[in-house]
């Protein structure tokens, strides 16, 4: 057994069978590179899941973290602390919300959201207590917890973890005319509508242009609150700060988690303006590490690399060329390529009982990481701090992966 091998066995021995990774064991990072326990170097085209938009171990951010950690990490809410306020003072000014609500992980801000939809719905608009409904889309991936995965049409998903949480009507993604309906019929009873900008589990699937605009759009007209799940789209990825940017819609209530924190600490985040925000009141929702002190100042600096290294600019500019060069390969096992900036997918077509998985394989051989989702869809998501050069030859690697089963 070689050193990756062994370490394979201990997770695989001692771990939860939650996952099936790709075999790589990897050690170090440093940017848009991974290096396995053997010493080899690949692209990670996955970026944890865009956790990493700013790259692996940002000199900043990782500064910002190791300072902090000598001085003070963690006070718990029943204390101020001198990390936090400037961090909401911060990031509210960055969007543009009069409040931010923070937590750890994409899951808690996603269920801090749901909260907040509610209260608003019984203190604001004015439902019935414990009628409220919130809207929400099939295909939609936002985390784990039994209420979210109540939301869930996946059955790897919600399969034999009911009973579920009650309250939501799902409808299509990418039909307005669905979402029309509903609030037509029960407007008066709708507090939310909680969608991703594009759905990432669902495979990178964009909705139409306009898609946002029109439902955000149907929201206001019924007194219903917009909830954008930016969790994955957010913070540059898709070309733009928030995904939401793109159709120029400002959604009421905006969920931040992953590349808030540039990977090296869960940091999530709710922000929304006060009619929402005040509805929760002290004692009422909370963490024991939300807002702790090391994410108020990684979160910064890792908001303030985004800001100077102009991510946002370079994944559109990046995006449309990895979009360009991929849509040149003549292979019939692309059937398909779509994204937004260094958001993308490729659909695999399988060749001779090859699948995606085979495809992972091969590159990972050559050097470049990436994971399938759905069996027959691969994500492109290097950190947006990739280099032009850096992305041409990755791109170069993964034609040749894909043409090496022709
Ligand atoms: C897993 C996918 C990505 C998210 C959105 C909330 C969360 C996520 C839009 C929850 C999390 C993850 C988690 C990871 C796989 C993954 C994923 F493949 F499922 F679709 F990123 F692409 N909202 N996404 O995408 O955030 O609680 O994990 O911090 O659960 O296996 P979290």
């Amino acid at each position: 057994m070689n050193r990756s091998e062994e370490f394979m066995e201990l997770e695989h021995r001692y771990g939860a069978h939650n996952y099936h990774p790709l075999p790589v064991v990897l050690a170090k990072g440093e940017g848009a590179f991974v290096w396995d326990v053997e010493g080899k170097k690949y692209f990670d085209f996955l970026s944890a899941y865009s956790a990493v938009n700013q790259g692996h171990c940002h000199p900043k951010i990782v500064k910002a973290l190791c300072d902090q950690a000598q001085t003070l990490t963690l006070t718990s809410r029943a204390f101020y602390n001198d990390c936090l306020g400037p961090y909401e003072k911060y990031i509210t000014e960055y969007f543009g919300y009069d409040k931010v609500l923070p937590m750890n992980t994409g899951a808690e801000a996603d269920e801090t959201a749901l909260k907040l939809v509610r209260r608003w719905g019984y203190k604001v608009k004015g439902i019935p207590e414990n009628e409220a409904i919130i809207i929400c889309c099939e295909g939609n991936f936002h985390g784990r917890t039994i209420t979210i995965i109540s939301m869930s049409t996946d059955p790897d998903s919600y399969g034999q973890y009911g009973p579920f949480t009650p309250g939501f009507v799902k409808i299509p993604y990418n039909d307005t005319k669905a979402l029309q309906e509903v609030l037509e019929k029960h407007g008066d009873k709708v507090a939310g509508f909680l969608l991703e900008p594009i759905q990432g589990e669902a495979g990178v699937f964009l909705p139409d242009e306009g898609y946002l605009k029109t439902c955000f759009d149907l929201c206001k007209k019924h007194n219903v609150l917009f909830v954008a799940d930016e969790v994955q789209t957010g913070l540059a990825r898709t070309g733009k700060l928030l995904a939401c940017d793109h159709e120029g819609v400002r959604p009421d209530i905006v969920i931040l988690g992953k590349a808030l924190s540039g990977g090296v600490i869960p940091v999530s985040a709710v922000l929304a303006d006060d009619e929402i925000m005040l509805t929760i009141g002290p004692g009422e929702h909370g963490s024991t590490f939300g807002g702790f002190c090391l994410a108020g100042k990684v979160a910064v600096a890792a908001l303030e690399v985004i800001k100077e290294e102009k991510l946002a600019e370079k994944s559109e500019y990046l995006g449309k060329i990895f979009r360009d060069e991929m849509n040149k390969v003549k292979s019939d096992m692309i059937e398909l390529v779509r994204g937004k900036g260094l958001l993308n997918a490729i659909v695999i077509r399988p060749k001779n009982g090859k699948v995606a998985w085979d495809v992972c394989m091969k590159m990972r051989d050559m050097g470049v990481l990436a994971k399938p989702t759905h069996g027959h869809i691969i994500r492109f998501a290097p950190p947006l701090v990739i280099s032009e050069k850096d992305l041409r030859e990755a791109i170069e690697i993964i034609k040749e992966a894909i043409l090496s089963f022709e």
